[in-house]
């Protein structure tokens, strides 16, 4: 495969004052974002999703392959099949002992459950699926890399699109997954990774009280491997 071509990459140098006051101000956005469960019927414009979607799109991706594909849902009916699928694998899940104690167990502070009302009360979902291998224009297999990190952060940047226009979403895995590729009518080489559904939060919508770890808890700086006792 050939080179690109290299340009110059000289983004803006901030005084660290604008860092600081930056570094402020997107942690406080970003802190006030929280998955929600409970959405209004409001219609959403398909421009903020397309917006979003493109956002996502900037992510760092293996070898620049970009192996994320977002399918964005609003017709009522295939909502509707979603959720009709999606409840009966929880059911199973929740239900019929496919989660073991200790995961239920997990679960129980977050009072989730098996049915998913607002698959179909949402103006949009969007499934992002993502692409295991690439095929070329002879058909042949192109192989793409570090899929899970790729997917994963355009994931990460997704959320934080739709949270600063204002949007909330919920990271959602009804597991196993594979029914969303056959009701989308994917192709095999892609593989459903997360289900966002996406709308504005309900009037009366509440979350748990949840208290996020402090720095000094998901942070280690500098660490030195411990000295051998002689
Ligand atoms: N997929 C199920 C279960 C579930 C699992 C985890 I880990 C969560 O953080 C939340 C839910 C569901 O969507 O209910």
């Amino acid at each position: 495969m050939r080179r690109h071509p290299f340009i110059p990459y000289r983004p803006e140098r901030l005084s660290l004052e604008e860092s600081a006051r930056r570094a402020d101000a997107f942690y406080a956005l970003m802190n006030a974002r929280r998955s929600v469960r409970h959405f209004a019927p409001d219609p959403v414009p398909r421009r903020l999703i397309e917006r979003a979607i493109e956002t996502a799109s900037t992510a760092p991706s293996g070898a620049h392959r970009q192996p994320w594909r977002f399918v964005a849902v609003s017709e009522p009916e295939i909502k509707r099949r979603i959720r009709v699928a999606a409840e009966a694998e929880e059911y199973k899940s929740y239900e019929g002992g496919r989660m073991p104690p200790e995961w239920l167990e997990a679960l129980k502070p977050l009072g989730t459950d098996w049915r998913k009302p607002f698959l179909e009360t949402v103006p949009w979902l969007v499934v992002v699926f993502e692409e295991l291998y690439g095929i070329d224009a002879s058909g042949g297999k192109r192989k793409n890399y570090y899929v899970q990190q790729s997917v994963g952060i355009a994931c990460g940047l997704f959320i934080a699109a739709l949270h600063h226009m204002g949007l909330a979403t919920l990271t959602h895995t009804p597991s196993p997954m594979g029914f969303l590729r056959r009701i989308l009518g994917r192709p095999k080489n892609e593989r459903p990774f997360i289900l966002f559904p996406i709308g504005y939060p309900a009037a009366d919508a509440e979350v748990p009280d949840l208290r996020r770890k402090s720095l000094d808890e998901v942070a280690i700086w500098d660490p030195r491997p411990p000295v051998d006792e002689p």
